[in-house]
């Protein structure tokens, strides 16, 4: 059974209630986690302040910085144990939780390392004056993680803010919470002093909401649905806390004639399939030249039946979707299509192996998607490719620009001088030319336009997002 973690302990909910975590590749209960309260979060608030009082606050940054590489080293040294962890908790296979442990560490490594190199400016103002403005940290900050990318995304949120001068509560979802549970632990071993870093389990309208709501929290990060986000957004309004979201895409994939089509061809089908499709930054709207559509979707189709879905553990191409309403919001997304008669091209294979309690789904790639149809405007979050075809440069920039989101967009072309237009048009946080994702450097500032979301994480920018900057004006004599 495990516990919240506060103040470097494990702590048992107030609810004395808890919620049962089922292994998504066999739909089976394996463990429990607290089913947390509103109590708890105050708890951790409270234990959060006061760190943040009596220690955090006096640390030197360069201290800060040590703490936090110590962990990120703790983490490298753990790592085959937290992709283990979150292999089976969120049912990857095993290449992608290592990389997302591996991500981890690199997450509180680049930190560790911005600590001490957050500064303010010194401003030219009137004679007699000298004025200077200050980075300072918010305080208590709250993180509402998802589950797709526990590991990840709690990287850049929490990374970012210790090193920026803040103390966290995080909140993780209810279907993956195990992986940052340790990681806690792992924090206290490296020297964390007591209510640094703190995780509260449960459901989201319950301590999630209790997050948002509290007075003690400074600044929140969310990752999750549009819904919640829209939440989030007005509980933190009722107060005036910060709130940085970042809300998921429908994100395109511009494949003009003159792409490079070898290389393009894999990246397009991984950016779909990564994570069982459930990636924010998923490229699920694969837009293509008219002058190349037939022949790259025959292309997509031949790679798309070769694609093998199973166990986590199986390490194949797919793992199973994260639980069984996933699965159904999948299905009732191909059955819509089915029912406007959207043409599929092609469905990759579920292996005998896997069990039929798992949450399994064929990576579908489907043909001709209407722009107005829900398959082109909302987030399937599983691995559904749609595929629509553009008449020019003009129609392409239309096409990508038509939907509520704005995340990601890749753009494959020879053309220099295409590649800058495109990039300028297109409406989102990132562009990739002739790439996808650059490898999720935690370099590359991330975050949407639109509906995906505001305010940046990952890169030196999070850090900004992590403050407030205090304008000081001094008067001479
Ligand atoms: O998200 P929720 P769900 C999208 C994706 C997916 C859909 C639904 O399209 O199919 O959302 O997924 C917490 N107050 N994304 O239902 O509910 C919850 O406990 C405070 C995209 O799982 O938004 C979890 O920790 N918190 C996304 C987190 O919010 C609340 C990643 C996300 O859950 C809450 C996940 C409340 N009232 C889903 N209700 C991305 N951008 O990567 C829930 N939560």
């Amino acid at each position: 059974m495990q516990l919240h973690y506060i103040a470097n302990a494990g702590v048992a909910s107030a609810s004395g209630r808890t919620i049962a975590v089922i292994d998504p590749s066999d739909g089976q209960p394996y463990d429990e986690i607290q089913r947390g309260t509103a109590e708890d979060i105050d708890a951790a608030v409270r234990a959060a302040q006061q760190c943040y009082d009596t220690v955090w606050r006096k640390l030197a940054p360069a201290e800060r910085g040590r703490l936090l590489q110590r962990l990120s080293a703790k983490i490298t040294e753990h790592a085959e144990e937290l992709a283990a962890i979150e292999q089976r908790d969120c049912g990857k296979p095993t290449r992608q939780a290592r990389a997302d442990a591996a991500a981890l560490a690199r997450y509180f490594e680049f930190y560790a390392g911005a600590c001490d190199k957050l500064h303010g400016e010194t401003i030219p103002y009137q004679d007699g004056f000298s004025v200077l403005t200050w980075r300072e940290p918010h305080g208590v900050t709250g993180h509402i993680v998802p589950w797709n990318y526990p590991m990840q995304i709690f990287g850049r949120c929490v990374g970012a803010a210790l090193a920026a001068g803040n103390v966290c509560v995080v909140k993780p979802a209810e279907d993956a919470c195990l992986s940052l549970l340790r990681v806690a632990q792992l924090a206290a071993e490296a020297g964390f002093p007591a209510g640094a870093l703190n995780i509260v389990t449960g459901y989201g309208h319950e301590v999630g909401d209790a997050l948002a709501r509290h007075p003690g929290i400074h600044h929140i990060s969310f990752t999750g649905s549009p819904k919640v986000g829209t939440l989030i957004q007005q509980a933190a309004a009722e107060r005036h806390c910060p709130v940085t979201l970042e809300l998921g895409g429908k994100s395109p994939q511009i494949i003009f004639a003159d792409a490079d089509l070898d290389a393009a061809v894999p990246v397009v089908i991984n950016a779909i399939v990564q994570n069982a499709g459930q990636t924010c930054s998923a490229g699920s709207r694969v837009l293509i030249d008219s002058l190349i559509y037939e022949p790259l979707l025959e292309r997509l189709g031949q790679a798309f039946e070769k694609l093998r879905v199973g166990p986590a553990a199986m390490d194949l191409d797919v793992g199973p979707l994260i639980r069984q309403t996933q699965q159904q919001r999948v299905w009732d997304f191909l059955s819509d299509a089915q029912v406007a008669g959207i043409p599929m091209v092609a469905q990759g294979v579920v292996v005998d192996e896997a069990p039929e309690t798992g949450y399994y789904q064929a990576p579908t790639l489907l043909r001709d998607v209407p722009v107005g149809h829900r398959l082109a405007q909302e987030e399937v979050f599983g691995p559904v490719l749609s595929a629509m075809a553009f008449q020019d440069e003009d129609h392409a920039v239309e096409l990508a620009n038509a939907t509520q989101f704005g995340l990601v967009a890749g753009i494959w072309t020879r053309d220099g001088a295409r590649q800058f237009r495109m990039a300028r048009r297109v409406a989102s946080g990132q562009v990739f030319i002739n790439n996808y994702g650059a490898g999720g450097g935690v370099e590359l500032p991330f975050g949407g336009v639109k509906s995906s979301g505001h305010g940046r994480e990952k890169g030196f920018e999070a850090l900004y997002g992590f403050t407030t900057l205090k304008t000081v004006a001094i008067r001479h004599g």
